[in-house]
């Protein structure tokens, strides 16, 4: 196993494997007399799959089924796979508490890459949490309280989502087209949510994953329009503890265990003063063979070098690299330091709730929070050093709002290099921005974190938080999250 030097991923590490690549096409065809739209998403059955197909997209197609009584009895609740031919991905859905008709639709995933979106759903801001053996629990502090949300386990390989063919995706601009497909048939096929305010969010590889997702959704809407369908009304992207930029994180590392930046210094003096010293090699290496050009040997050579310099030092403390204010709890491979993950596959694993899902019974092996197979294919094409962040600028520029928000205490995509990329962004609003002061930001009255904003972009911390913010501090990013939803600062 080797360990990673950047903050890629939720696990942190993968192991370097190879992957087939498969790119798709895009061709489709459009014939006005076959689409059908569903009125409501309750007449589906709960006992059978419905499909929903579109002729706009032929190789594509949603298998949807209605779960009553799973997790959330308040509210109506789906659960299904988009089919695009031998690709089958899994997804929940749930409806708002609030308005479910007005409400505005959430697009939720967890990172890795290759990690399920069931550690979002059930461990963070899912309407339901399962933090011990007894199975799923209500969560008042639900992101569904005001807005409908879907939870997708992408891409394929990962959680309950498969392929025939061993077809693989790994690269983020692959797993785009198909997350793109899917917005498009679920938003035309329930007129209901049609034309609906849609916010894509996401967390730890999400700030590579979102950027992307959006750009894509948002550049497939000219083919919608001109297949006569109705756009997707993309208002804003959010990403919790993202890696955008892969580059101005490395110099957060150090901050991060060599200064108060967060909590005081972990590293011994003598390991801080080797790690300065070493820093500004290993930026080198990262700029002259990952940013300025990409030759992936030299920049594996980088990788390799900023891991043993940056990496190892912080790994030896033992300290959790999602939360440095504590110890990691468990074995890292296996609990990812929150043991509260293996009672999420236990649940999932059991074969009641599968039914109810609907997992495709060729699903047997037992579930995986983090596939292994998916993260080595992304690290196989060195997915991780594609930066991102011009992404960000470009959906700014088109009125698309960004909200990046970081739990203070996580190591691995922490909140230095965030506010870095997000403080350097080339945007029109970039005087703006840079210009505008970190201010505290308040949750009843007490101080939940520090936030700059302008111009439709927003930087926000918040304090006692690790990687995973809505599992540590669920009323500030519940509250953070309906803030943004209605437009106001935080
Ligand atoms: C599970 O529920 C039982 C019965 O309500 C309770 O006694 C037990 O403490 C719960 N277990 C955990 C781990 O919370
Ligand atoms: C699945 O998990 C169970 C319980 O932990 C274990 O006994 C079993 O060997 C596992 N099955 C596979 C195929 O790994
Ligand atoms: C935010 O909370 C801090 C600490 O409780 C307090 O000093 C400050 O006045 C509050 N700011 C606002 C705008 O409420
Ligand atoms: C649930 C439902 O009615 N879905 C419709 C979606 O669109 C396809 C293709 O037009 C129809 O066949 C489905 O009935």
């Amino acid at each position: 196993m080797l360990l990673k030097a950047i903050c890629a991923s939720f696990v942190g590490w993968a192991v370097l494997g190879s992957a087939q690549q498969t790119f798709l096409g895009n061709q489709y065809s459009y014939n006005d007399g076959l689409f059908t739209p569903a009125e409501d998403l309750s007449t589906l059955s709960e006992n059978e799959f419905t499909t929903l197909a579109h002729p706009a997209f032929p190789r594509y197609s949603v298998r949807v089924k209605k779960s009553s009584d799973f997790c959330d009895t308040t509210v109506k609740s789906y659960t299904g796979y988009i089919d695009i031919e031998a690709r089958h991905l899994f997804f929940y859905f749930f409806e708002s508490r609030n308005d479910p008709d007005k409400d505005d639709v959430i697009f939720w995933t967890n990172g890795g890459p290759g990690c399920s979106s069931s550690l979002g759903l059930f461990m963070e801001l899912g309407p339901c949490r399962v933090l011990d053996a007894n199975g799923t629990k209500f969560h008042p502090e639900s992101w569904n309280s005001n807005a409908n949300i879907f939870f997708v386990d992408q891409p394929i390989g990962v959680g309950f989502s498969y392929a025939e063919y061993g077809e693989t995706v790994g690269t983020t601009e692959e797993a785009a087209k198909d997350i793109a497909s899917f917005v498009a048939i679920f938003f035309e096929n329930f007129s209901k949510f049609k034309g609906r305010a849609f916010h894509m969010a996401g967390e730890s590889y999400g700030g590579r994953y979102i950027p992307v997702f959006a750009s894509e959704v948002y550049d497939q809407n000219a083919r919608l329009v001109e297949a006569g369908m109705t756009p997707i009304n993309l208002q804003s992207v959010m990403i919790g503890n993202g890696i955008t930029d892969f580059y101005t994180m490395v110099a957060g590392y150090y901050d991060m265990v060599c200064s108060p930046a967060s909590v005081a210094p972990i590293l011994d003096i003598g390991s801080c003063v080797r790690m300065k010293q070493t820093l500004p090699r290993c930026q080198k290496m990262l700029k002259d063979s990952c940013v300025d050009i990409f030759d992936a040997i030299s920049c594996s050579a980088a990788e390799l070098f900023c891991g043993n310099e940056i990496s190892v030092p912080f790994f030896s403390t033992g300290k959790n690299p999602y939360d440095i204010s504590k110890d990691c709890e468990g074995r890292i491979e296996d609990t990812l330091c929150y043991p509260v993950t293996k009672h999420i596959s236990s649940y999932l694993d059991r074969p009641a709730v599968r039914a109810q899902l609907g997992v495709d019974p060729a699903l047997t092996a037992n579930f995986s929070s983090c596939s292994n197979d998916v993260g080595a294919a992304f690290a196989a094409n060195m997915d991780e050093y594609r930066l991102t962040y011009h992404y960000v600028a470009a959906l700014l520029e088109r009125g698309v709002r960004a909200l990046i928000y970081v739990g203070k205490n996580d190591w691995i995509c922490n909140h230095v290099g965030n506010e870095a990329w997000t403080h350097a962004l080339e945007w029109s609003g970039h005087a703006e921005f840079a210009g505008a002061p970190l201010r505290p930001w308040n949750v009843s009255g007490a101080q939940a974190g520090m936030a700059r904003s302008a111009g439709g972009l927003t930087f926000a911390t918040i304090e006692g938080a690790g990687h995973m913010v809505p599992y540590d501090k669920p009323k500030e990013s519940l509250e953070m999250v309906n803030r943004w939803l209605r437009g106001e600062s935080l």
